[in-house]
């Protein structure tokens, strides 16, 4: 754990209710009781690959920068871990992935929320390698779904980049005579081609466009959501930055110049992680990710500080 980028203000007066996070993250050992792991990826591999605009690479550092000065609301007192990072070196982007991947079956296995700090959305195929070893285990695959909120598919075909994972999960799936129950949540029209709509539809995806995320069709936007999370016993959530408009979220790959309106965006991930049964005794929702954060393209670190947020939002509910 890069003790330099948990540090913040300390409201020492305020006892254990001034804390903030960078004063609760521990350091996860292999006899830790159960908690959230926090576990960077840093790889713009997938990003290059795809001919995007690098810099992801650097995205877990400066979201743990983002995330160190964050108020810390404990419930039931579950311990908050930074179980480090997996990094992609000399190119070896399907090394890394499968390395992302073990250690997500192992903190599963010792019963932890793996929550995962990206990294290109090539971090997708990587959690859910381990996600899927894990379920395999306790038989909940067959019932298994991803939400991914992006404005893209990434369901390309082709060798591995950061455009493909959702691909690579609907492949293993049906290798394993398992379906692919895929909802994307924000989906721009202007940023996929035909090709690529008919690809999603051929895959047997759901989605929603980003100009229907909007408040006045907010019941059907729930239908939809709320259909999906019944349908399926196992989740994992992904969350692509680059579904922010790009005043709010400029530090990714690829700016969207629409995308969800930041208080949407939170709505419907409040929604969904309560039709989930996140924070109760049981959550569908095994792993969450963040993708996309490019620090060198982020210049005051609001999108940071947004994907920071997100992170609260979803892992707070645990604690
Ligand atoms: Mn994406």
């Amino acid at each position: 754990m890069m003790r330099e980028d948990w540090r913040g203000r300390i409201d020492a007066a305020d006892g254990d209710s001034g804390r903030r996070w960078h004063q609760v993250v521990e350091p996860l050992d292999a006899a830790a009781r159960a908690g959230v792991a926090l576990l960077g990826f840093m790889s713009d591999e997938g990003v290059a690959r795809n001919q995007g605009r690098t810099g992801a690479r650097e995205g877990p550092r400066a979201l743990r920068r983002a995330l160190a000065p964050l108020a810390y609301h404990a419930g039931r007192g579950t311990p908050l871990y930074d179980a480090g990072d997996v990094a992609c070196e000399d190119h070896d982007l399907e090394g890394a992935q499968a390395t992302l991947g073990a250690q997500v079956a192992g903190h599963l296995g010792r019963g932890h929320f793996p929550m995962l700090l990206g990294g290109g959305h090539e971090i997708a195929w990587g959690s859910f390698q381990g996600v899927a070893e894990a379920l395999a285990r306790d038989g909940r695959l067959p019932r298994f779904g991803v939400v991914n909120f992006d404005a893209h598919f990434d369901l390309r075909s082709g060798p591995p980049t950061s455009g493909t994972p959702f691909r690579q999960i609907r492949d293993e799936l049906a290798a394993r005579g398992l379906p692919f129950r895929y909802l994307c949540l924000g989906i721009s029209r202007a940023s996929n081609t035909p090709a690529l709509f008919r690809a999603a539809r051929e895959s047997g995806a759901r989605w929603i466009l980003d100009e229907d995320l909007v408040w006045p069709r907010w019941d059907a936007a729930c239908q939809v959501i709320d259909g999906f999370v019944d349908s399926i016993d196992a989740l994992q959530l992904s969350f692509c930055l680059d579904a922010f408009p790009a005043d709010s979220a400029p530090g990714v790959s690829a700016p969207a110049a629409r995308g969800l309106a930041p208080d949407m965006a939170f709505t419907l991930l409040r929604h969904l992680l309560d039709r989930a049964g996140h924070g109760g005794a049981h959550t569908k929702v095994v792993l969450a990710e963040i993708a996309e954060l490019a620090p060198c393209h982020d210049p005051d670190g609001r999108t940071a500080r947004l994907a920071a947020r997100l992170v609260h939002d979803i892992v707070t509910p645990l604690l």
